[in-house]
């Protein structure tokens, strides 16, 4: 292994083998984190959480067999398949995540890769939630680059696609689909000029040099993705995986935190599993670099903290809900009896008056 050189950390390579970011993940803790916090400051506002709201715009039936997830039609998992959604109701679900205080909306589906007519659909929903005010994400498999240039023609901000594990570990947890077919379909999405979202997820039953493989995977891409979401595994009862051990708390937090130091430019997400993790937990992720969370009381089919709990916790961390660019925080007020997110309650109330 490596020793990091503290000076060096924080710049923007693509070149990082493994070694070094095994000695990342090997530093003490609290070593760990400082540097990743320093490195946080270098890049980033403190105390800000970027928040994107999920919505599932077409549940299960998915004929992909990844082995984590509750909607591969493979899996007893009792969960209800719903059909596309209609653009009108999903305009109406946006709409609410930005008055909760959300700015991004992220629409998944549980394709292998959208049809046609379901992308024209899709575009009409992107054209809508854009409208609103909102920044637009979608996630539905595998993308031509033809189709990622037409959702970024409708208005998409981002697009997300998940490595999910190394390329050593992948082919344990999905047959279906290759890495390679993800890195093209990363390939297309840059080469559309939309931002990328990319992580993984953690605590599937994979090695700490699998983690290591899969952070550096992200951060050796031509381009840093711009999201990168982290996601603890939601181990749902019959999924291959619902019986895995779970994961060393400190392991997560060691995982965002050399996310934040491989990748620094990027929003470092703290993505699924937050409905399991104590306050104390997440605290420890947002001093390892998170800055981003999905926002609403559920994922995709998945629970999440609801909204008064995220409320209060960042009420009590001090932390505020980062504002879209050249917008000040919560352009609009919270409708009346929707309350807005943020730490910044008081502030509305205030200019309310
Ligand atoms: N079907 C599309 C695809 O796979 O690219 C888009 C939706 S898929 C549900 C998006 C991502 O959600 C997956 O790549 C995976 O990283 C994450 N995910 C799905 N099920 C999960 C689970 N049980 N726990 C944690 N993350 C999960
Ligand atoms: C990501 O990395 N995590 C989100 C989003 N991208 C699409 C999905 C998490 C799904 C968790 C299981 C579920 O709710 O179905
Ligand atoms: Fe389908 Fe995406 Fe779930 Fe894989 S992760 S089974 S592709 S919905």
């Amino acid at each position: 292994m490596t020793a990091p050189n503290p000076a060096a950390l924080g710049v923007i390579r693509h070149d990082w083998a493994l070694p070094e970011v095994q000695a990342l993940f090997a530093l003490p803790l609290l070593d760990l984190l400082l540097h990743a916090q320093r490195v946080h400051r270098e890049h980033h506002a403190p105390n800000t959480v970027q928040m994107s709201t999920l919505l599932s715009i077409k549940t299960g039936a998915c004929p992909e067999d990844c082995a984590y997830c509750p909607q591969s039609v493979r899996y007893e998992t009792g969960l209800e398949r719903e059909a596309l959604m209609e653009v009108a109701a999903v305009r109406e679900r946006a709409r609410r995540a930005k008055a909760a205080g959300a700015t991004r909306f992220c629409m998944g589906a549980a394709y292998r890769s959208p049809k046609a007519r379901e992308l024209e659909v899709i575009a009409a929903m992107i054209r809508e939630v854009r409208a609103l005010g909102l920044q637009t994400c979608a996630t539905l498999g595998m993308l031509t680059a033809e189709q990622a240039r037409e959702l970024k023609a409708a208005g998409l901000d981002y697009y997300n696609h998940n490595l999910d594990t190394s390329p050593e570990y992948y082919g344990e947890i999905i047959t279906t689909r290759t890495y390679q077919d993800r890195l093209d379909t990363l390939e297309a999405v840059r080469a559309a000029d939309l931002k990328v979202c990319c992580g993984g997820i953690v605590g599937m039953g994979e090695s700490p040099a699998d983690r290591a493989m899969l952070l550096l995977t992200l951060a050796n891409l031509p381009e840093h993705p711009e999201s990168v979401p982290i996601n603890q595994l939601v181990a749902v009862e019959g999924t291959p995986l619902a019986g895995s051990a779970p994961l060393d708390p400190f392991e997560f937090v060691r995982a965002i935190a050399v996310a934040r130091l491989l990748m620094p430019r990027a929003h470092v997400r703290l993505s699924a599993g937050r409905a399991d993790m104590s306050d104390e937990m997440q605290a420890l992720c947002f001093m390892a670099g998170a800055n981003s969370v999905f926002y609403g009381e559920k994922l995709l089919t998945t629970g999440n903290p609801d909204v008064e709990r995220d409320r209060r916790l960042f009420e009590r961390l001090g932390l505020t809900a980062e504002a879209l660019e050249g917008e000040a925080h919560a352009p609009q007020q919270p409708a009346p009896g929707e309350e807005c997110a943020c730490a910044h309650s008081r502030a509305h109330a205030e200019t309310a008056a």
